[in-house]
């Protein structure tokens, strides 16, 4: 990473992703350039969660971290999840509750936890996110509000902070938010939520992400290979 400019990390929703294009999507994204593979997602359906990281990890040597929207998805088959905390909402289930639930498989299973403090922020559109965790998003306007669970999420000695639009939003975590966020915490900042093209995705890391988290764009996609470079040479260069 530390002669990258930025992190791009490719999202798989099982919940959008078949188990029967793992073969094929995921080797064309490491070819392209990928850094890490997320899968998760606010899925009801876990049955089969484990067999679908099983079909990942066989089919690339990419880390493939844990995104969950509960602790239902936690799998024996991944190198890492992201322990997240949604600290910008104010309902304790998914502050500390479900965390709570989740913390003696990561134990068990032996993968690494990565602390990360969940911020949301509004993007335009009711995500699944606003809906299951029943929490409010901070408003488009709210830099200071942003950067204030950021540096809270640091004090908390959390690893990482991540500016969440929502899957699917339809407009992104704004740059000015962004760039505020990163110059008052010494934490890497990860951005996901509605980057639909390369050039957006550069945007962000111009606007200092040190990571894109990019899962929609790519849906459904034939030549998923050759976008996922796009984005990889827009987020690394
Ligand atoms: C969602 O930030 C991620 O949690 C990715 O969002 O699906 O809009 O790329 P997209």
């Amino acid at each position: 990473m530390k002669k990258r400019r930025a992190g791009f990390l490719f999202l798989l929703d099982p919940d959008k992703t078949d188990i029967k294009h793992i073969r094929s999507v995921v080797p064309q994204v490491e070819r392209g350039g990928a850094d890490a593979i997320l899968v998760g997602g606010s899925t009801y359906d876990i049955d089969g969660f484990d067999d679908y990281l099983k079909e990942v990890k066989l089919n690339t040597t990419l880390p493939v971290i844990l995104f969950p929207g509960s602790h239902f998805q936690i799998s024996r088959n991944a190198d890492a999840i992201f322990f997240l905390s949604l600290l910008s909402g104010r309902n304790p289930l998914y502050l500390v509750g479900e965390q709570v639930l989740g913390a003696p498989l990561i134990k068990k299973y032996g993968i690494e936890p990565i602390p990360c403090g969940y911020i949301l922020v509004d993007g335009g559109h009711l995500s699944s996110v606003i809906y299951i965790s029943n929490t409010l998003p901070i408003p488009r306007d709210g830099t200071n509000t942003a950067k204030f669970h950021a540096l809270t999420a640091q004090y908390f000695g959390m690893k990482f902070v991540y500016l969440e639009a929502g899957s699917g939003a339809e407009v992104p975590v704004p740059d000015e938010m962004i760039g505020g966020v990163k110059s008052y915490i010494d934490i890497p900042v990860i951005v996901g939520g509605g980057l639909r093209n390369a050039s957006l995705a550069r945007q962000k890391v111009d606007a200092g992400a040190d990571f894109v988290v990019i899962g929609t764009a790519f849906e459904g996609e034939a030549k998923i290979g050759e976008m996922v470079g796009e984005f990889a040479r827009g987020t690394h260069k």
